[in-house]
């Protein structure tokens, strides 16, 4: 369980984050587990494995990617006859996820790309792998491109984005968040990730996100979200709501200043949600949709069945850390 553990504490201190990044970080962690895991006596093989899913989904409540991926992994258990046959199947999935995770986003990238024009300024919020993916590919395909990056208090992933965008040799601004709007009128495009979208085409991303979507609205500027399938929550078409991470009030406001000021209390929600009128397209690996299509990705694409949806995760071990 060792592997397990260590990953799931990298990804609670955010060590590997990234919705995208976490679910192949979990996938990889499970295959492990399997791997080292004696193969002998499936029930115990599975509970084990189980235990393993747990600790992973656990670990973050937002980004949907994350319990996607577990599933598709450990399903691979079911129907298997012997604890030799389940665990092939575990590292299978987990392979095929991995290897299918970063197809999809080269996919992303190039249809992503598409939207982007030559001479386009662009801004983006937060640090999302598939949204940054579009970006240098509009840029490696010759298009000359700016971009302004928002700085993501209180965990500045901003800082991330701009370093991949300057080493690129894309020319960047670096903004505070709360300028976005100031700098509306000179964008031609919003580009952002996802860590969740719902049935109704709601975007679940990095806090501040609904915000930048709110003034782009107003401002006329469209907004992509680039998100792989997996980030789509199959969940909600049985109404389950996504839950927003709290985090860490120390994030945002030292102790020793907290500690001065007993009537405040510090709010520190990770993510909000985006509604879909805000959002012009998804754009998936399976091609770019209106958010209103949302519902066509779970059932369709993902795959996901009904009784599935009814069927609680047995690794549901959220809130028993
Ligand atoms: P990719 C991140 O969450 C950001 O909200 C980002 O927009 C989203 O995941 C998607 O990222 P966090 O882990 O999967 O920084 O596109 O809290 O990389």
């Amino acid at each position: 369980m060792m592997l397990v553990t260590e990953t799931a504490e990298k990804i609670k201190r955010m060590e590997i984050r990234g919705a995208g990044r976490i679910a192949r970080a979990a996938a990889q962690a499970l295959r492990d587990h399997a791997q080292a895991l004696p193969a002998q006596d499936l029930a115990l093989f599975r509970s084990e494995m189980q235990k393993a899913a747990g600790i992973l989904v656990a670990t973050r409540p937002t980004a949907v990617s994350l319990p996607n991926a577990v599933h598709i992994v450990i399903a691979g258990m079911e129907g298997a006859d012997s604890a030799g046959m389940a665990q092939e199947n575990v590292i299978k999935r987990a392979d095929e996820f991995i290897a299918s995770s970063l197809h999809a986003i080269e996919e992303i990238a190039g249809i992503g790309a598409r939207h982007i024009s030559d001479g386009d300024t662009i801004l983006t919020h937060c640090n999302s792998e598939a949204a940054l993916a579009c970006i240098l590919k509009a840029h490696t395909a010759g298009k000359e491109i700016e971009v302004f990056a928002t700085e993501v208090r209180p965990r500045n992933q901003g800082l991330v984005t701009i370093r991949t965008l300057n080493d690129a040799g894309i020319k960047t601004n670096f903004i505070v968040d709360s300028a976005v709007r100031s700098f509306m009128n000179d964008i031609d495009l919003v580009i952002v990730g996802a860590d969740a979208v719902t049935v109704n085409g709601a975007v679940v991303n990095k806090i501040g996100t609904s915000q930048v979507a709110h003034s782009a609205h107003e401002a006329r500027v469209n907004v992509v979200v680039a998100a792989e399938t997996y980030k789509f929550a199959p969940r909600t078409i049985i109404g389950e709501m996504i839950e927003i991470e709290e985090r860490p009030a120390q994030e945002v406001l030292p102790d020793e200043i907290a500690r001065t000021l007993p009537h405040v209390t510090v709010r520190n929600p990770g993510f909000d949600v985006t509604p879909a009128e805000y959002i012009d397209v998804i754009v998936t690996e399976a091609g770019a949709i209106p958010p209103q299509m949302a519902y066509v990705i779970i059932r369709e694409y993902l795959g996901w069945g009904i009784e599935e949806f009814h069927k609680t995760f047995e690794i549901n071990t959220r809130h028993d850390e």
